[in-house]
């Protein structure tokens, strides 16, 4: 069969822990749900820290650490980290992790967005932790700031530590951010892209959205990317599964979805990669594991991380 990657992003910055039980918050829930989406056939584990206490996105470092550590003590998935962070942590907070860590592979968000979870506000009266609401509230009028500068600066780290960027592209003139950053010889082709649809300030999940983005990518790469798709709330396996009738790669996981089906909460995102290698099994395809992951975005290797 032919392989596929699947990434999975276990817990994320865009849910709070009221909206889920099952969204893992400290550094053992985080392994151990990345265990699960591991055993399930996930080569890539996207990783956010949270405060154990109360939930909260963090940007410690130390806690960063302890993550990493545990999820590479009980697998060998490759890691990719987060410089997206929390919604409003500083720029210099969000790339530290590449820094200190040296990872495979890291998010690097192409462009900036007014990164809208305001609505969700409407769905829930009553709250765990106090930092929930006003965290959502403050996203309406919040630009998720990845400009020219931070893109140099960002990918300027990654070029250092030999971190391969996985580009989230949340909208088409995101694309044209790139190809600016491969023409002025910032950054080398070929490149690795993560479609991120369905946020409100960047392109709602559609087929016809997808196609374009896809489309735009060729006319701007040629073949020189790869691609993968990941997808807010219930539109999370719709898009998956158009990605793998398209050629591209998916991601799975809590960060982008609770649901499992209509009604039914993932108990994990191990329980989402379950479900996208039985569709793809339908296609003729199977789960690339992390070796072969490896080999196909052109990772450096996890004895070349610091963690
Ligand atoms: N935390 C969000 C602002 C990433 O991991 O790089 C976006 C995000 C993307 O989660
Ligand atoms: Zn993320």
């Amino acid at each position: 069969m032919e392989k596929f990657i699947i990434s999975a992003a276990v817990t994320g910055a865009i849910h709070t822990p009221t909206m889920s039980p099952h969204l893992p918050i400290t550094p053992d829930e985080i392994a151990e749900d990345a265990k699960r989406a591991y055993d399930a056939g996930a080569a890539v584990i996207h990783v956010h820290a949270r405060d154990p206490e109360t939930g909260q996105p963090s940007a410690d470092s130390a806690l960063f650490g302890e993550i990493l550590q545990k999820i590479r003590a009980k697998c060998d998935a490759v890691v990719c980290t987060s410089t997206g962070g929390g919604l409003g942590m500083p720029v210099e907070q969000r790339v530290a992790v590449v820094k200190t860590y040296s990872p495979e592979l890291a998010s690097l968000n192409a462009g900036s967005l007014n990164f809208a979870l305001f609505p969700i506000l409407d769905k829930i009266k009553e709250f765990k932790h106090e930092w929930e609401a006003p965290y959502l509230q403050m996203t309406e009028d919040f630009i998720f700031p990845n400009t020219f500068k931070t893109l140099r600066e960002f990918n300027a780290y990654f070029v250092e530590e030999g971190t391969k960027p996985e580009f989230e592209i949340y909208d088409v003139g995101m694309l044209s951010n790139l190809a600016f950053l491969i023409s002025s010889g910032k950054v080398q082709k070929p490149v690795y892209l993560q479609f991120v649809l369905g946020i409100l300030g960047g392109l709602p999940a559609t087929v016809n959205n997808l196609v374009y983005l896809h489309n735009t990518a060729k006319d701007l790469f040629g073949e020189d990317f790869v691609w993968s798709v990941c997808a807010a709330g219930k539109t999370q396996f719709t898009m998956c599964n158009l990605a793998l009738l398209m050629g591209g790669f998916t991601r799975v996981g809590l960060e982008d979805n609770l649901y499992l089906e209509k009604g039914r909460m993932a108990e994990s995102s191990g329980e989402q990669v379950e479900k996208i290698v039985r569709i793809a099994k339908e296609h003729g395809l199977a789960p690339a594991s992390p070796q072969e992951a490896r080999q196909i975005l052109g990772l450096k290797g996890a004895d070349n991380t610091k963690f």
